[in-house]
């Protein structure tokens, strides 16, 4: 489990009358902020921990240890009424088909409002800016898309089909008898030249091309895609 980020907690001098609570607090700074000092708080007040979402982003709730608080929205009072951890939530900003505008702003992709940037082809490889996100691929280089490369004849039975790939994403390969063909089916392959060992599992991305094998002596069509799998 990865550690949760928390902010550090100031010297404070604590009164031997007093007695104190702890108070932690978490932030991931990427996305916002927290306005209160995490410490050592007199028990029986209330403190109240405000938050403000970076740009592109927005605050999404609390987490942590939460009962018996107040949230109106980006503030949260705490009773001190024991230990305790909280820590503000933060989620991207997304235009209409789901892209972050963070990763539109990224790549510089600001100019007509999120909405209409998503759908741009700025770098004219056929693919929008929103697919270019979810393929992680780069909406600045045509070099960077999800295609297919090549398609060769490996052996007398053997169809090599080439395709570019990003780590962490997984593929499919699919066919159809007709590019309006609404239904495409999956395409066994093997990853061997020899066709050993063949499947219509997803393919996991490399970062580099992946190629694989289709039997050429098989009644499949002649359309191929590659897409990336649900
Ligand atoms: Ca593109
Ligand atoms: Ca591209």
């Amino acid at each position: 489990m990865a550690e949760r980020p928390s902010m550090s907690i100031p010297l404070q001098v604590l009164s031997p009358d007093v007695e104190y609570v702890q108070l932690r607090i978490g932030c991931d700074c990427c996305c916002g902020c927290v306005s209160c000092s995490a410490g050592f708080y007199p028990i029986g007040i209330s403190v109240t921990v405000r938050c403000a979402a970076e740009t592109y982003y927005h605050q999404d709730g609390w987490a942590g240890d939460t009962a018996g608080c107040i949230d109106t929205g980006d503030a949260l009072v705490v009773p001190t009424d024991r230990n305790r951890y909280v820590e503000p939530l933060f989620a991207p900003n997304l235009a209409p088909l789901g892209t972050p505008e963070c990763w539109l702003a990224d790549h510089g992709l600001t100019q007509d409002g999120f909405a209409a940037e998503e759908l741009k082809d700025t770098d004219q490889d056929g693919m929008p800016a929103w697919a270019e996100y979810l393929a992680g691929t780069d909406p600045n280089d045509a070099d960077s898309a999800l295609r297919i490369e090549s398609i060769a004849v490996a052996r007398q039975d053997r169809v090599a089909v080439s395709f570019s790939t990003v780590a962490g994403r997984s593929y499919e390969l699919v066919t159809a008898s007709s590019l309006t063909q609404e239904s495409w089916l999956p395409v066994e392959y093997s990853m061997l030249p020899d066709g050993a060992e063949r499947t219509s599992a997803s393919i996991p991305g490399t970062g580099g091309a992946v190629t694989v094998y289709l039997d050429a002596n098989g009644d499949t069509p002649g359309y191929f895609r590659v897409k990336l799998s649900s």
